[in-house]
């Protein structure tokens, strides 16, 4: 084993050995100055148990050099880290460019099995990505044990499946997860993996080979589901969960002789919104037995579904999502505007305007229709999107829904918000996220 730490340290003390590095700090509260000039260790940190560092140098040339483990070494060349060490450290160039590596025997273990380092979670929030970041830190510094101080009086947000009250109600508040589910529609990448989940569809009398929604008329498909969001309901902690719904075609159902006997035994006649209806509400009363609260798109309501759900506006023109909300909340139902914050919409121009001008209460209807508009969503549907477009896509337009979705209902002067939404950018931009210019001009902080 040593064998093996002998060698990957010996890497590492290749590499730090001639690297330099600036020393910067204030010595006003230090009794005895520490002389400032260089380590013969270089920056090797913590310091091996045993290393020596010679003045030999060996100029390598790429055809003649290669690494071999040492006899002693269990590691072989599956071992991803030494080899990731190898390419990392072992070759440096010296000042003419010339590749070399300095004799260097290490021999390296820890004094102590527990080195452990205590974060606290509770005082403030650590989003996880900064928590992260310091297990790579830690383990730089060589650290093994991160000691997780999770819970205590001001937050709890240790998630506990067995009382998930203690973090509902004990965290800091954060970015809730609602996962989207879709069916019936929506689901061919399921049918890969679940014989006879998707219906098929028949071309004349035999079946063509493709499958179309899930089939409403099977037994196993409402098993299935139960299991399905019985799991989800578990690891997602969000009281809802969104369960599509939409764009349901109908032709492979039209097309199944054994859809049609279903149709008829059950009296739907040709109507096969009915059909998607009855799936609909069974897989209602299956997730209200996970006590989920959920979402669906709009077409489901459309339908005639009777729940106590959320419905989410996607569809239509303006006028068209307006009459919509008038008829959702006449109904009594919560309801959610995302028709028109599509950002995955694009067009020439300041298309931000469009969006903050949209204030979701503006249809017709009472006070009370009005309170059961409780928000909206932007949406970044990724038929054209991945992670080369996302981020500049997304932001600074969906800066305006986020006014629109927080401030009052007065805020809606466009040359202010333009004013202070270009300073805003500028400052995503300088803090990692490369969001797109609302128009001509540049951020102070590229000419200071
Ligand atoms: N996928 C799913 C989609 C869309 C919807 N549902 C969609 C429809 C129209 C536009 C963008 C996205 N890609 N499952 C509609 C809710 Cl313009």
């Amino acid at each position: 084993m040593f064998a093996t730490l002998k060698f990957a340290a010996l890497l590492l003390a290749v590499v730090v050995c001639w690297a330099t590095q600036d020393y910067d700090y204030n010595d006003a509260e230090i009794d005895e100055e520490p002389t400032l000039g260089d380590s013969p260790y270089g920056s090797l940190w913590p310091l091996p148990q045993k290393v020596q560092i010679s003045t030999v140098v060996f100029k390598l040339s790429g055809a003649s050099f290669h690494i071999f483990d040492a006899k002693e070494s269990s590691s072989g060349a599956s071992c991803r880290l030494l080899q990731n060490a190898y390419r990392s450290q072992l070759v440096y160039k010296d000042e003419y460019g010339a590749k070399s590596i300095n004799r260097t025997d290490i021999h390296d273990f820890p004094r102590f099995a527990h080195r452990g380092l205590l974060l606290d979670t509770s005082r403030h929030f650590l989003p996880i990505k900064v928590i992260l970041a310091n297990l790579e830190a830690m383990a730089w510094n060589k650290f093994n044990v991160f000691h997780w101080h999770i819970v205590d009086d001001p937050s709890f947000p240790y998630l506990s499946r067995t009382f998930p009250q203690l973090s509902q109600h004990g965290a800091y508040q954060g970015i809730r997860v609602v996962p989207e589910f879709d069916t019936p529609g929506h689901t061919q990448s399921w049918g890969k993996g679940q014989k006879d989940l998707l219906t098929p569809c028949y071309s004349g009398a035999s079946p063509s080979g493709s499958f179309g929604p899930v089939n409403p008329m099977l037994n196993t498909t409402y098993d299935f589901m139960s299991m399905f969001f019985k799991e989800v309901s578990t690891v997602f902690p969000d009281a809802y969960v969104h369960l599509g719904g939409d764009e349901v075609n109908f032709s492979c159902w039209k097309s199944n002789p054994d859809i049609q006997k279903f149709m008829e035994q059950k009296g739907f006649g040709m109507d096969y919104s009915k059909l998607e209806s009855f799936y609909s509400q069974r897989l209602l009363d299956i997730v209200t037995t996970t006590n989920k609260g959920y979402m669906i798109w709009q077409e489901v309501f459309d339908n005639g579904v009777k729940a106590d759900s959320l419905i989410h506006m996607w569809k239509g023109n303006q006028q068209q999502y307006q009459a919509e909300m008038m008829r959702v909340t006449a109904s009594g139902y919560q309801t959610l505007l995302s028709t028109p914050w599509y950002l995955n919409r694009i067009s020439y121009g300041q298309d931000w305007q469009a969006t903050y001008k949209v204030d979701p209460q503006n249809f017709n209807g009472t006070d009370t229709q009005k309170k059961l508009v409780i928000g909206g969503e932007a949406c970044l549907w990724g038929e054209y999107v991945d992670a080369t477009n996302l981020t500049p896509r997304l932001w600074p337009r969906a800066s305006a829904v986020g006014e629109r979705l927080w401030s009052d209902r007065d805020v809606r002067d466009l040359n202010d918000a333009y004013s202070r939404l270009a300073k805003h950018r500028c400052r995503m931009v300088q803090r990692g996220i490369p969001a797109e210019p609302l128009f001509t001009g540049y951020c102070a902080h590229e000419y200071k």
